[in-house]
């Protein structure tokens, strides 16, 4: 900040219970704003609910958990020393290295004393005479700050669906998002998972590799691509290493916050090549393993005719990898285009059902109507089980926001505002509720990215907002209504632009009853949104009301 070196902090004159921000969970977001709110010379406090740092790799510890974006792209960009000294081992990195790897960025910048752990934020409530947050916890704590940051994570609000009779479940059960710390060893014991998200396509392979017998209760097949996870290539690691600020700067101006590997398609449409042309470049994907699959051509993303070439691929390696067809059809997505339910990346999931020791059930038309002391009861049969694996997923992007008591002006709550589904302002802020920022909030690119590349983006953003506001004695930034229906309006707009609405996914609330049918992360592409942010400080904030 450039006149910070004149000015006092602003956090000089804060007693300890009045401060300048708050923020909400100490996952990759919550660290890093942590690191640049006290850069700015800021007084801040984050509340974590767990009691370590890690977010989403604190508490995903299920068997085969591990991240669908490379190591060297899944890390942090901002340090140069951190990047080029912490070393991954394996091209995908498994959550428990993950979870090493924040817990020695906590250590390194020194954030742990900032951070009160285990403690729960119950509600933040705006007040209009002071302009300042109440920031409430489960603990009874209050503490008041000028800034709400809330960077309570997409997909950490875990859902179990409510089957009858769960509690009176004699064996244990788990949900994939909330996995207890100790080693939970499933030899010898029938095992069921529910569920065939990103989460199950992980921990089915290793779940089946243990278990005596597992049952996979799929309601709706996935799309799921080979990873080719291997050790870190050290040649491979070396090369990007030396060129790391370039690579950083291309997946920063990607569409999805990742370099996908170059070729010829990519620009062009499934329909405008032929047919060997098209198979070469899937094959190529494929063998390249990852998420970057859908990238093939331009239009996978918007042409279902182009879609089901991909789709159509997908099903032809299904009915290779599967020895008995009536399973591979099974296995086969044909009620979705390709992508509009999150690409799942996996190793050998489908091959796993070539196992005596495992069991498709399909509850799509015969649904599980209880769960019994014994087991799951569908309406087709019942299944005796030691364990249930719920791998059901999350109330995604909006969960863990609107379940914090969330006020703004005229005391209207979060709930009210996004009744009908979340608005907001370039999926940073929200009218009607003054110095909150969301970190990768609904409205932006989010979960259709590299995530850590867009909650460095968003932190960056917010860090230079407040500082622009410091530097200026701003006390106040608020988004216009005006902006916020505009940016509303044009994410819908982009979004229906795409074949994501054709899906009952979590990216458009369709997993959890009640839930508003939006589509809610932003589909523009990571690059053009960055510099669509970028315009909007570079202007002054337009959409936004700044006051003193
Ligand atoms: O959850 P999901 P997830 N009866 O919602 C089924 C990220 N992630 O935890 O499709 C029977 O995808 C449901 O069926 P259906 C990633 O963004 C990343 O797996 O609704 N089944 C579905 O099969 C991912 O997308 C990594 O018909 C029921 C499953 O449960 C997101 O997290 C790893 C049911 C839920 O799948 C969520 O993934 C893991 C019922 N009553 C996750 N209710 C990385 O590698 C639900 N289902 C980075």
């Amino acid at each position: 900040m450039a006149d910070s070196q004149q000015r006092p902090p602003v956090g000089a004159t804060a007693t300890p219970r009045e401060i300048d921000a708050v923020v909400i969970g100490a996952g990759l977001a919550g660290l890093y704003m942590l690191h640049r709110l006290r850069g700015l010379g800021l007084t801040a406090r984050v509340y974590e609910a767990g009691a370590g740092v890690g977010g989403t790799w604190y508490w995903n510890r299920y068997p085969g958990a591990r991240c669908d974006i490379e190591s060297l792209d899944y890390s942090y960009s901002f340090s140069e020393d951190l990047q080029q000294e912490w070393r991954w081992t394996e091209r995908y990195a498994a959550q428990p290295e993950i979870l090493r790897y924040i817990d020695h960025v906590a250590d390194r910048f020194d954030l742990r004393r900032d951070i009160r752990f285990s403690t729960r934020v119950t509600a933040a409530i705006f007040d209009e005479a002071t302009n300042r947050w109440a920031i409430e916890t489960e603990r009874g704590e209050r503490v008041s700050a000028r800034f709400c940051i809330m960077a309570t994570g997409c997909l950490s609000t875990s859902q179990v669906p409510s089957f009858a009779g769960l509690d009176t479940f004699a064996g244990r059960w788990y949900h994939t998002g909330n996995w207890p710390h100790e080693q939970i060893d499933f030899t010898g014991q029938r095992v069921g998972v529910i569920g065939t998200g990103s989460s199950a396509i992980q921990s089915i392979p290793v779940i089946a590799r243990q278990a005596a017998h597992l049952y996979v209760f799929q309601r709706t097949p996935n799309f799921s691509v080979p990873t080719r996870n291997a050790p870190l290539d050290p040649d491979h690691e070396r090369r990007l290493k030396a060129n790391y600020a370039e690579h950083r700067r291309e997946a920063r101006a990607s569409r999805a916050g990742f370099v996908t590997p170059p070729t010829d398609n990519a620009e062009k449409s499934a329909l405008a090549v032929t047919a060997a042309e098209r198979q070469r470049a899937y094959e190529m994907r494929w063998a390249h393993g990852g998420l970057g699959f859908t990238s093939a051509f331009a239009d996978l993303g918007t042409d279902r005719a182009a879609n089901e070439t991909a789709a159509d691929f997908f099903r032809a390696k299904i009915r290779a990898a599967v020895h008995d067809p009536v399973i591979a059809e099974a296995l086969s997505p044909r009620d979705y285009p390709l992508g509009t339910k999150r690409l799942c990346a996996d190793s050998a999931y489908y091959e796993t059902f070539n196992r005596d020791n495992v069991t498709l059930v399909e509850v799509k038309d015969a649904p599980i109507v209880a769960i019994t002391p014994q087991g799951v009861r569908t309406r087709a049969a019942s299944y005796p089980l030691d364990s249930i694996v719920f791998a059901t997923g999350f109330d995604a992007m909006t969960g863990a926001l609107l379940r914090i008591d969330i006020r703004g002006r005229g005391g209207r709550t979060l709930q009210e505002a996004w009744a009908d589904g979340p608005r907001t302002y370039l999926g940073l802020a929200v009218a009607g509720f003054p110095n909150l920022f969301t970190i990768t909030g609904p409205g932006s690119p989010s979960v259709l990215s590299n995530m850590i590349v867009s909650i460095e983006q968003h932190i960056e953003w917010i860090a230079d907002c407040l500082a622009h506001l410091h530097a200026r004695d701003l006390a106040v930034i608020e988004a216009t209504p005006t902006a916020q229906e505009a940016w509303v309006a044009h994410v819908n707009e982009v979004g229906d632009g795409t074949l994501y609405p054709l899906a009952d996914s979590w990216y458009m609330g369709a997993n959890i009853p009640g839930k508003p049918r939006v589509f809610m992360p932003y589909v523009g592409g990571v690059g053009a949104y960055r510099d669509r942010c970028a315009g909007v400080a570079a202007s002054g904030y337009v959409g936004f009301t700044l006051t003193a």
